[in-house]
């Protein structure tokens, strides 16, 4: 299928694996490029020097093109950012903020800019900016959200700008991606359905709790705080919406989750860690390789597309 997004990344599906911190590492990028999508290493909240690592590792295990993904949260923002050019990465996508300053930098370099926005305002900015698309990442995403649905987001950002739009949130199969593709998006980016791919490094309590999840099992914390993060439903949401419903400060509330999505993913504590996933959970019943996924997916929506 060649869609815009296919030519100017030069891969082979319209798929694109989320920049997940501590999930999207270098293997399962790699994967995800060698099965004919867009693989991405997320930075997450990490250290330039083991983004440097991950490019290096990923480099020497795929020569299909991958990206990375910059959580611009992270206090390293900055070294990341050099740190991608240094590496000649031919992609870069970016999470949590406005990537606008680093945009003349990554151009310079040849670079293809990809922004995650969760609204219209941002898209146009970024256009203006010089981003070569955008990806529209609905709420019904894991992790770090925005107000808008995928449903509602896709569309409208499809109208406001030139440039290609990747939808995401709340995808996990062809039916999903030919949704969006009616939308007017020209590729989706999947992450929630990636967590528990084969070559995903995720613990496999992690997985174990993705593959449970129904339909109405995640929850939404932050939202007083403006950091809304979407998890699976555990003790430490259930704690964190209580306190907050209580008013608690920003201090106690953040003592809960520091370092919680690290431990669900590395350790396996999906009882008091974060289980960031997506709504589309309550889809994913198996683990499969990449290059599985890819395939089902894809036929799926090929068959869908062509009545
Ligand atoms: O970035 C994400 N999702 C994420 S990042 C993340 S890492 C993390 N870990 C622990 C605690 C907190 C975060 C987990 N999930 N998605 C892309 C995304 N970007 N969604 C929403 C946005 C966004 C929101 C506001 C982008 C820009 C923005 O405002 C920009 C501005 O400053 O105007």
């Amino acid at each position: 299928m060649k869609t815009k997004i296919t030519e100017l990344l030069g891969i082979e599906y319209p798929i694109i694996q989320g920049g997940m911190a501590w999930v999207a590492e270098y293997h399962l990028a790699a994967a995800v490029s060698e099965a004919g999508g867009l693989g991405i290493i997320g930075a997450g909240g990490a250290p330039a020097s083991f983004v440097r690592e991950q490019i290096q590792k990923a480099k020497e295990i795929t020569k299909k093109p991958f990206g990375v993904n910059i959580m611009l949260m992270n206090p390293e923002a900055d070294q990341i950012a050099r740190v991608v050019v240094e590496e000649g990465v031919k992609v870069v996508t970016t999470g949590a903020g406005n990537p606008g300053k680093y945009m003349a930098m990554w151009k310079e370099a040849g670079m293809k800019v990809i922004p995650v926005v969760a609204s219209v305002a941002l898209a146009k900015m970024m256009e203006r900016a010089g981003a070569d698309a955008v990806v529209a990442e609905g709420m019904e995403s894991g992790g770090h959200i925005g107000e808008a649905t995928t449903m509602t987001l896709v569309p409208q950002v499809v109208d406001a700008v030139q440039i290609p739009v990747i939808a995401a949130g709340g995808v996990a199969d062809g039916r999903g991606l030919a949704a969006v593709m009616m939308l007017g998006a020209q590729a989706v980016q999947m992450g929630t359905r990636f967590v528990v791919a084969r070559e995903s490094i995720v613990h496999e309590n992690y997985k174990q709790k993705v593959i449970a999840a129904k339909d109405i099992d995640t929850a939404v914390t932050g939202r007083s705080t403006g950091h809304p993060i979407r998890c699976i439903r555990n003790k430490t949401t259930r704690e964190y919406l209580k306190l907050e419903k209580e008013g608690a400060t920003l201090e106690e509330l953040e003592k809960l989750t520091l370092g919680g999505l690290r431990r669900a993913v590395m350790d396996g504590d999906v009882v008091e860690g974060s289980v960031m996933a997506g709504q589309i959970a309550g889809l994913v019943k198996k683990e499969q390789t990449c290059a599985e996924m890819i395939q089902e997916i894809m036929a799926q929506a090929e068959e869908l597309l062509k009545l």
